[in-house]
């Protein structure tokens, strides 16, 4: 074939697969929201809900912005954005609306629809810009829907600003480590082994019957622990106070807040775009400001290169283990460049990208052979395209276009493989499909990293 022939084969192959990924967003379509995956994640989820209205903007602005709407629809009056919104039609996931109780518990929960008490990541602000960029040519038409929004991602901020981080460290506390998003990484394995289960309440998993080997999803003591976390959190009544107070697991999650500070540099472009008020975009700066400090200041780890987790009930002090989450600080705009060399070079290295074990230079979620490494379980060594596209847009804002090159080129040919599903997770070693095929935030990246 000549040159020109196998590079138009390349565009045809892909445009195809952009309308693979389109189908899987309109195949987990529930109407006004998109679910994670066809059958293992029914409802919608907080953070996904936020990549697939990126992915889904690139076709229809409307439904991109529903995206949005539905998830911030269901916010708390205290500003939380909850971690699952119920999907009243299927009650096919555990732990549903019943075992968190939250409208009956707490008078900042909606009691419809049925929500979780928990948080997730806060990638909003970035998708709500990346939505209104990619919109470019109808702002005008759109403008209207965005300053309705932003007032609600404004007190979502908040929220994680005060309630989230009481000692004004700068890095966001969460209370489970679903709140994470990388709900069963080794980060969390120190924390988890100290907390004294109580009495859980009988309880049947609904998740280990929707992946092909149950071995790959947590496991049974696990399960206990998040099950035993939901019912501290019952206790106390989802009260940031009161959580405070007693809770057996309270951590300083790096990466969160550096998507934190990504977020806060979105909301305030945003802001200067939607002519809001000096005083928000100051309050806006305040909070990129200080959670940008309170990275480098307590959780970077010079010896380890890596920016590390703080445990809150043990001083404060770091919870070393190299997971991807080390490499928070390049989500930072403006790193500076010294810091940024060092993560830049650590991503690429043979703990992340560059491991010599892996098919594709994909970044595994934890460093092979770190404790509590697990090749094919769920957030202890396979890679998440998702993570990988936020670590590209944090190389590429950064001016590192060369690495975020090279990650973007890795994870299109993961996910050109034939077999490869638009899967949740993949193994490094061999490019496995794993976790849930079709699953919406895959599609989502892959939309966006091809258009
Ligand atoms: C996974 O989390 C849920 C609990 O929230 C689960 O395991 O049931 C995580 O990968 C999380 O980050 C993600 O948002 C969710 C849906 O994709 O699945």
């Amino acid at each position: 074939m000549t040159d020109e022939g196998s590079k138009a084969a390349v565009a045809d192959k892909r445009s195809a697969l952009i309308q693979d990924a389109f189908a899987v967003l309109r195949g987990n379509d529930l109407g006004a929201s998109t679910k994670p995956g066809p059958s293992l994640y029914p409802h919608q989820w907080s953070w996904d809900s936020a990549f697939i209205a990126i992915g889904l903007s690139y076709e229809n602005a409307d439904r991109a912005l529903k995206e949005l709407e539905t998830l911030f629809a269901a916010q708390w009056s205290d500003g939380r954005v909850p971690h699952i919104v119920f999907n009243p039609k299927s009650s096919d996931y555990f732990p549903g609306p019943d075992r968190w109780d939250c409208s009956s518990l707490s008078k900042a929960a909606p009691s419809v629809p049925a929500t979780s008490g928990i948080v997730q990541p806060p990638v909003h602000a970035l998708a709500l810009l990346r939505v209104w960029e990619i919109q470019s040519k109808n702002q005008s038409t759109l403008k209207s829907r965005f300053q309705q929004l932003f007032p609600k991602v404004m007190a979502w901020h908040r929220y994680l600003a005060t309630a989230r981080d009481p000692e004004k460290m700068g890095l966001i506390t969460i209370y489970h480590p679903w709140e994470s998003g990388m709900d069963n990484s080794p980060r969390w394995d120190e924390p988890l082994a100290k907390i004294v289960v109580g009495k859980v309440p009988p309880y049947e998993r609904r998740d280990i019957k929707h992946v092909a080997d149950p071995s790959e999803r947590p496991t049974k003591s696990e399960y206990d622990r998040f099950l035993w976390l939901v019912e501290c959190l019952k206790k106390a009544k989802y009260d940031d106070d009161e959580i405070y107070k007693h809770h057996p697991f309270l951590v300083k999650d790096a990466f969160a807040s550096a998507i934190f500070v990504l977020a806060s540099r979105a909301l305030g472009t945003l802001a200067e775009q939607l002519d809001r008020p000096d005083a928000e975009r100051k309050e806006i700066r305040e909070w990129e400001e200080r959670s940008r400090s309170g990275i480098m200041e307590h959780a970077w780890d010079r010896d380890h290169k890596l920016a590390l987790d703080l445990e809150v009930n043990a001083g404060c002090s770091r919870i070393a283990v190299s997971t991807v989450a080390g490499l928070a600080p390049v989500l930072m705009p403006d790193l500076d460049k010294s810091i940024l060399q060092i993560v830049a070079e650590r991503l690429q290295g043979h703990d992340f990208a560059g491991n010599a074990d892996s098919k594709y230079a994909v970044v595994p979620s934890t460093t092979p052979g770190t404790k509590g490494y697990h090749p094919r379980a769920y957030w202890r060594g396979p890679s998440w395209p998702v993570v990988d596209w936020l670590l590209w847009f944090g190389l590429k804002q950064n001016g590192c276009a060369t690495n975020a090159e090279k990650l973007r080129a890795a994870n299109l040919a993961l996910l050109e493989q034939p077999n490869a599903h638009f899967g949740e997770y993949f193994e490094t070693k061999t490019g496995t499909q794993l976790g849930s095929p079709n699953q919406s935030w895959t599609a989502a990246v892959l939309i966006d990293w091809l258009s």
